[in-house]
């Protein structure tokens, strides 16, 4: 016990001892003030008992970007029994490929509380090729989610036709893609009821034509691997769904198109600039992020190299990998996180309309972060339930080859975890958090979620070369929380672009805590889409706003803290599920 918090237990326990007998006039102010004693986010890695066992049929040794960059989970309820299920991608390799490839994704279903089985096969997700990233959304308005998967070659799209059956709808709905598809994500950019997908490409390789020593831009250092250096990269991909289960690629016409051929990574959708419209980040590696603001009209503005979440503080082009938009400060703004290579910032940046992006690196204490990781998958939590999103970075070098290097980062690596101590100030508490207690993978894509329904979100990361991690959130805290389903009936069914803003009331007077439906983003990967708060001491939300995709606004007044909230527009409240008692 670290000397501070052993002080802190030694003096609560005299003032039990001392309390009753002394000073009973005090003891109830002090009561009621109830100070909170801080206690550490902690996980537990249940990925065995779990029943995640299925591995990977790809060689260890890594030598060309392909076999580097996937890939990406997610968590999402196939068969809506109110327990979450775990998609993971599947990697391939060269030979494998060239023989028509693997399995793209592993469906683990949820069977009884935190035991999983593999169901692929039986679900119909049976595509064979090299799967890369995922995206979740029910695209035709059903009630069921649907499947994005994205990979080398070719992209698929899966239609959930209830009980965790799927239907293979690619050819039909145009969005096979073709290239080095990466980060997908959907959100009705255009607001006509149905949502649409955006599509990253990484960079241009054929695979029977794959460099070796002596091409431009193999090998690094002494070490003989493919670099994205030597490569042109593609257009990106903007599918408008038609709403007949086809849709059309508009990318061009809309003004996200990637001409450049910049080498797209992760892909998110937020209303940054809080006008009801979404707008999409890009990260692009070795090259400037795209900022694109929705003018309203199907068509975006690049928000240019001028934008300070573009490139570097000396304008340099960085190694960005993936995105993540969350409320940091309470201030009505979404925080952005941007993760990148090694020796480059792990960067948080907030918007407002009279200075644009502003770059929160160092007030933030991120500057602080360790530099030596490669970092991917990651995103804002509230971890501990204290109102604050924390953040979780997971790492992993591109290739086991490069552990030859010292001073390079390793291909195993722990992961990050920063609690945000209240004002959008971080503090790094990975090595207590109980992330890194196994041996350490190199790792990719990472989705939150609460897999157990116990209002703790959970995390799940994706590994190399072996099946996912699931983290289970064992936090013990008194703090209150509520988790938000939102049913479009306007909007989009599964209400992906509504933005809820939740308001709790404390000595120092009302506090908003604000988050939006998002369907994929970070480094491939999909979260629960439902909408967590933590809400620290408060047992009552005095209020929940709504403000649908639709443009309708809805707000409940005095709702109870510690449940499960089935939201349907115009509707309010249609189903509550309390959650489990708190575990002081
Ligand atoms: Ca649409
Ligand atoms: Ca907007
Ligand atoms: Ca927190
Ligand atoms: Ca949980």
């Amino acid at each position: 016990m670290p000397a501070k918090r052993a002080r802190r237990f030694r003096m609560n326990r005299i003032h039990a001892i001392l309390a009753p007998a002394l000073i009973i006039s005090i003891a109830i102010p002090l009561l009621s003030q109830k100070p909170q004693v801080e206690q550490p986010i902690r996980f537990r890695d249940i990925s065995r008992e779990a029943g995640f066992t299925t591995t990977s049929a790809a060689p260890l040794e890594k030598k060309y970007l392909v076999e580097m960059m996937g890939g990406g989970v997610a968590l999402f309820d196939c068969d809506n029994d109110g327990k979450l299920d775990i998609l993971s991608t599947n990697e391939s390799s060269v030979d494998r490929y060239r023989n028509g490839g693997d399995l793209m994704v592993t469906l683990y279903h949820q069977n009884a509380s935190l035991h999983f089985s593999d169901v692929t096969v039986k679900s119909g997700l049976t595509v064979k090729g090299w799967g890369m990233g995922i995206a979740i959304a029910d695209y035709d308005n059903d009630g069921l989610p649907d499947i994005y998967v994205t990979g080398y070659g070719h992209n698929v799209l899966y239609h959930n036709l209830g009980g965790c059956k799927f239907d293979d709808v690619t050819e039909k709905a145009h969005v096979a893609g073709e290239g080095f598809s990466a980060g997908a994500a959907w959100a009705d950019y255009d607001r006509d009821g149905r949502p649409d997908l955006f599509v990253s490409r990484y960079v241009y390789t054929d695979l029977s034509h794959l460099p070796g020593p002596g091409s431009k831009g193999f090998g690094y250092r002494d070490v003989q691997i493919e670099q994205p250096v030597a490569h042109d990269g593609y257009t990106d991909l903007l599918y408008r769904n038609r709403g007949d289960g086809t849709f059309e690629e508009v990318a061009g016409k809309a003004g996200v198109s990637n001409p450049d051929h910049r080498l797209g990574m992760g892909v998110v959708w937020a209303d940054y600039d809080g006008d009801g419209w979404p707008d999409l980040f890009v990260t692009n590696d070795m090259s400037a992020n795209y900022v694109f603001r929705n003018k309203h009209d199907a068509t975006f503005d690049d928000l240019g190299v001028s934008a300070v979440v573009a490139l570097g503080e000396r304008g340099e082009t960085q190694g960005n990998m993936a995105a993540d938009f969350g409320d940091v400060a309470h201030d009505g703004t979404l925080g952005l996180l941007i993760t990148r290579y090694a020796h480059q910032p792990l960067s948080l940046y907030h918007y407002n309309a009279a200075e644009g992006f502003v770059d929160d690196t160092y007030l933030s204490g991120l500057e602080r972060v360790d530099r030596n990781m490669t970092r991917w998958g990651g995103g804002f939590a509230d971890l501990d339930n204290d109102g604050w999103n924390d953040i979780l970075v997971a790492n992993g070098n591109f290739t086991p080859l490069i552990d030859v290097i010292p001073t390079d980062p390793r291909y195993v690596e722990p992961i990050l975890l920063l609690r945000n101590k209240g004002n959008a100030k971080f503090a790094d508490v990975s090595e207590a958090s109980g992330l890194n207690n196994l041996p350490l993978q190199s790792r990719r894509g990472t989705a939150f979620g609460d897999i157990d329904n116990d209002g703790n979100i959970d995390v799940v990361t994706y590994n190399v070369g072996g099946p996912p991690s699931l983290f289970l959130n064992v936090t013990k805290t008194s703090n209150h929380r509520a988790l938000f389903r939102l049913v479009g009936t306007k909007s989009n069914k599964a209400a992906i672009g509504a933005r809820v803003t939740v308001t709790t009331t404390s000595a120092a007077g009302p506090v908003n805590r604000m988050d939006e439906v998002r369907a994929g983003g970070s480094y491939l990967s999909s979260n629960d889409q439902r909408l967590h708060f933590g809400l620290g001491e408060a047992t009552v939300m005095t209020s929940v706003h709504i403000r649908w995709p639709s443009g309708e606004t809805e707000e409940l007044k005095n709702v109870a803290a510690d449940a499960i909230y089935t939201i349907v527009e115009g509707q309010g409240i249609k189903d509550t599920v309390k959650l489990p008692a708190l575990s002081k």
